[in-house]
């Protein structure tokens, strides 16, 4: 009796894993349904805005690579507010597109709407910017840059440049906007590198320049009425220290000279300053992430899994090399 008993709650256990195992898969189906009746894959997209060179090329190359893919692009341009992206992301699911992706303007309070996108079964794509949540489940792949390294790269340029130095080495910095992984990030791997040698390494001022060329200028500005010694401008993107160069410029100083300057994206702008010998090194970070997201969009539209992290190839400019690059750069 007690043989059969346990072969019945056995077979009982192997059907109820069977049917979680099928619930599971159609979990993860082609989800939102949103096809645009056309049977074309409808993506949503919530931009950060259009606050540097940088989001202007990254937009393009995603409505360009979206009309590649003959996908339908429902973009919306949050112009730097959370609160835009989190009304855009629920328009998105009420649409029922098929996937959400978007460029989170900073890193935190994403977990309510990402659960709603999650109930519906909408899956959600992170580019270009990360999110602080524990909860991985919330979206399928976080397309962008290592901002860390960005910021150590740029530490380890300085170190370099100034080792037969004794310094002090005085450092201002113009952060990115408040709260985004990149201004984090950048200002964190850059620290920790500069750290090694704290007597020589000072940084004297850092304020956010909202990664935008008008604040950068009006926040170099005040550091130039406040320090009459500055060595260094660590700026967290390319407007930003083009915007620093006209202020650094108006005070009748040398900008790559009297102040050298480092600045990470390298946009057209920022690698012709870089050439002009204007500003010193920049580290690269690609905006051209389009192709890649409409490739992750379709794997995950059609149920497929996808790595969680894609990291994008980047590198670094000399004004040498910056001179070499330029008629091939892209943006
Ligand atoms: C980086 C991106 C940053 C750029 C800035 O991936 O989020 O935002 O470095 C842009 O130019 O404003």
């Amino acid at each position: 009796m007690l043989r059969k008993r346990a072969g019945a709650l056995l077979a009982a256990a192997l059907m109820v894993s069977a049917l979680a195992a099928c619930g599971d898969d159609e979990g993860s189906g082609s989800a939102g349904g949103g096809g645009g009746g056309d049977g074309k894959l409808v993506l949503g997209f919530s931009q950060v805005g259009a606050e540097s060179g940088w989001r202007t090329a990254n937009t393009k190359s995603i409505q360009e690579s979206a009309a590649e893919a003959g996908y339908e692009l429902k973009f919306s341009d949050a112009q730097g507010k959370q609160e835009n992206q989190i009304k855009a992301i629920r328009s998105f699911i009420t649409q029922r597109v098929d996937v959400i992706a978007f460029s989170p303007v900073v890193e935190s309070g994403w977990d309510t709407v990402l659960k709603e996108a999650q109930d519906a079964e909408i899956p959600v794509i992170l580019t270009d910017r990360a999110i602080d949540s524990p909860d991985e489940s919330l979206y399928e792949s976080f397309i962008g840059s290592d901002f860390v390294l960005e910021g150590k790269k740029a530490g380890e340029w300085l170190v370099e440049e100034y080792k037969d130095e004794t310094g002090p080495v005085n450092i201002v910095e113009l952060q990115g906007s408040p709260g985004a992984a990149p201004a984090n990030d950048r200002k964190a791997g850059f620290a920790e590198v500069i750290a090694a040698e704290p007597e020589k390494f000072k940084v004297i001022a850092s304020q956010t320049g909202q990664f935008t060329r008008t604040d950068g200028k009006q926040v170099m500005e005040t550091f130039l009425k406040s320090h009459d010694d500055i060595d260094v401008l660590y700026a967290h993107n390319d407007d930003m220290g083009l915007g620093a160069i006209e202020a650094i410029e108006a005070a009748g100083l040398k900008p790559g000279e009297d102040i050298k300057i480092i600045t990470v994206d390298a946009v057209k702008d920022g690698m012709t300053a870089l050439a002009d010998g204007k500003i010193n090194f920049i580290v690269e970070c690609s905006p051209l992430l389009g192709p890649q997201l409409m490739e992750l969009a379709q794997t995950v539209a059609d149920g497929g899994s996808v790595e969680k992290r894609v990291l994008t190839e980047e590198t670094t400019f000399t004004q040498e090399q910056a001179k070499e690059a330029l008629p091939d750069r892209k943006y």
